[in-house]
């Protein structure tokens, strides 16, 4: 059998675990995670290589992270629905991540929706199966298979990484012959400067309350690798200053908590010592500003360089 390749789309409503599974079958974390809905907002490529088995080929699998499906009502929302639309179109798989634990909902719908939408083969993972009690798991897969004609559904915990092993020799079967689209080891499409910016990210929605995380960016002011060092510079912006207040904390407590939980998360992932310098700006309405928007989309900076 010659070698498989191709892409996987993973979609699903916001929380259900996609950056979560992405990170566990990469075996690194390429996408942030919180237990915030909206966490991820760009689509992220993960690469997964799989050698030769008994009766299975050896191939690369290119899972994409997408945001969470939602209705969008600001114009970061819309970009954020763009992105999954993006993961959507050419890829040769489509991956539908659900939450086990929780009852299907009208956001289930929307998912539902977009799959009959789409065409091409659809997989479903039920994940979370590590909070569902067994006897609910078969049950629970006949409900699935009547709402849609899944060729797949399969199990899995994103965290205990169970249901893995099936899962890729599932994925490699589904795909077509092809070539080794990306270096061995190269684990992500993401440039090492967003992945830093979305670190800092993660720290900001892990300290904040209800609120802040979905009025907050970041962006890379300066990343200058050095030798020993690398020296990086992010502005958080918000949008009111109330909520800079919040960010900074008592005499810039939080900031500084936030700053030292990202440079140790930094100084793993880049292998240096990190000079880490964190801002934060009030930018009112950001989440409405086009200019601003494509401002956070390293794919489109990178086109216009
Ligand atoms: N118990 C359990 N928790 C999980 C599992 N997978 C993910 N989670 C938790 O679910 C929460 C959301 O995980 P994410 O991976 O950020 O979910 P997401 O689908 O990427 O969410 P968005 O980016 O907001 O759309 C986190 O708190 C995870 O730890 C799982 O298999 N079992
Ligand atoms: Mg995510």
């Amino acid at each position: 059998m010659g070698f498989r390749s191709g892409f996987v789309s993973i979609i699903g409503r916001p929380n259900a675990g996609k950056s979560t599974l992405l990170n566990a079958l990469v075996g690194e974390k390429v996408a942030i995670v919180t237990s915030k809905p909206q966490t991820t907002r760009n689509r992220i490529q993960g690469m997964v290589n799989v050698s030769a088995k008994k009766g299975s080929s050896a191939g690369q699998i290119v899972f994409i992270d997408t945001p969470g499906i939602h209705r969008p009502d600001s114009k970061l929302n819309r970009k954020m629905m763009h992105e999954v639309h993006e993961a959507l179109e050419g890829r040769d798989l489509l991956m539908v991540i659900v939450d086990a634990a929780e009852r299907f909902g009208p956001g289930d719908q929307q998912v539902l929706d977009l799959v009959k939408k789409s065409r091409g083969p659809v997989f479903l993972l039920l994940n979370k199966i590590d909070k569902l009690p067994k006897e609910k798991l078969l049950p629970l897969m006949e409900q699935y298979a009547r709402l849609y004609n899944f060729q797949e559904i399969i199990p899995v915990s994103a965290t205990l990484g169970d249901g893995f092993e099936v899962l890729i020799e599932k994925v490699i079967r589904a795909l077509p012959e092809g070539p080794r689209y990306f270096p061995q080891d190269q684990m992500t499409d993401q440039p090492a400067r967003f992945i830093a910016a979305e670190i800092v990210r993660e720290k900001v929605l892990l300290k904040t309350g209800k609120e802040l995380p979905y009025a907050t960016a970041v962006i890379m002011d300066r990343y200058e690798e050095l030798e020993r060092l690398v020296r990086i510079a992010v502005t958080i912006y918000c949008e009111r200053n109330g909520q800079k207040a919040i960010l900074i904390g008592k005499g810039g407590s939080k900031l500084k908590e936030m700053g030292t939980e990202a440079r140790k998360d930094l100084e793993r992932l880049l292998g240096k010592k990190v000079f880490l310098e964190l801002f934060v700006k009030v930018k009112a309405d950001w989440r409405q500003s086009t200019t601003f928007i494509e401002d956070l989309d390293w794919r489109k900076k990178l086109e216009n360089l």
